[in-house]
């Protein structure tokens, strides 16, 4: 084994005990206006911005630093039209037949249907597929560590960074997804984990009146 190559954490800012406060504060003040918006408007977003969150999701922390994620942005409004069919057909097996009641029952307060227009409206769909191994350029296979978790935090990276600058984002699991393989050619080691559609909201775009638990039925101190 060679030894692993150390050099000094130069990135690391210092900040004072009250700037640390502050920037908590701030942060989660300006975090907390996040809201997942279910109707896109179709003005532009410069794509120049999508690459800088991707970049951003791709600095994740990952199991092994194995990085064991791949983003496809579509803005080809063909492949979103044939994405939209796929999971609106999924959508309605859902939506008719596969959910159980009470599963139903836990999205009404969100008022979602079958019906996914955001597929083609918003500018960009950022799939996320997550590598459940991955393939040197000889043909042999890595193993991944982690790489749901790891996924996971890239993504929720991905979202804080559309919101940063100043975009909405939307969570879309249709469920089964692997038709997004097909679609965008990705091979059979990448399993769809999210589509993140990306825009602007719509115009008078209204949200679900939900709210957040509260501090003290999310944490415990020890
Ligand atoms: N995939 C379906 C259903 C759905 C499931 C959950 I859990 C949600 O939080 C929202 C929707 C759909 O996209 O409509």
């Amino acid at each position: 084994m060679n030894k692993p190559n150390f050099h000094p954490l130069t990135s690391y800012k210092k900040y004072s005990e009250q700037e640390t406060i502050k920037r908590s504060k701030n942060f989660y003040e300006d975090i907390k206006r996040r809201r997942t918006v279910r109707e896109f408007s179709d003005k532009p977003v410069p794509k120049e911005a999508i690459v800088n969150c991707i970049l951003a999701a791709g600095t994740a922390p990952s199991g092994a630093n194995l990085q064991p994620w791949h983003f496809v942005v579509v803005a080809d409004p063909k492949i979103k039209k044939q994405i939209r069919i796929a999971a609106e057909e999924e959508e309605r097996e859902f939506y008719a037949k596969r959910a159980p009641k009470e599963w139903l029952d836990a999205l009404a307060p969100l008022g979602t249907d079958e019906q996914k227009p955001f597929l083609e409206n918003a500018p960009y769909l950022i799939v996320i597929f997550s590598k459940s191994f991955d393939l040197l350029p000889d043909g042999r296979k890595v193993k991944q560590y982690y790489s749901l978790e790891s996924v996971g935090i890239a993504t929720g990276m991905l979202i804080a960074a559309v919101h940063n600058a100043g975009l909405v984002s939307l969570t879309h699991t249709p469920s089964p997804m692997n038709f997004l393989n097909k679609i965008l050619d990705r091979p059979n080691n990448e399993r769809p984990f999210l589509i993140l559609v990306v825009g602007y909201p719509a115009d008078g775009v209204k949200v679900p009146d939900i709210k957040k638990k509260a501090l003290e039925e999310i944490v415990t101190y020890k």
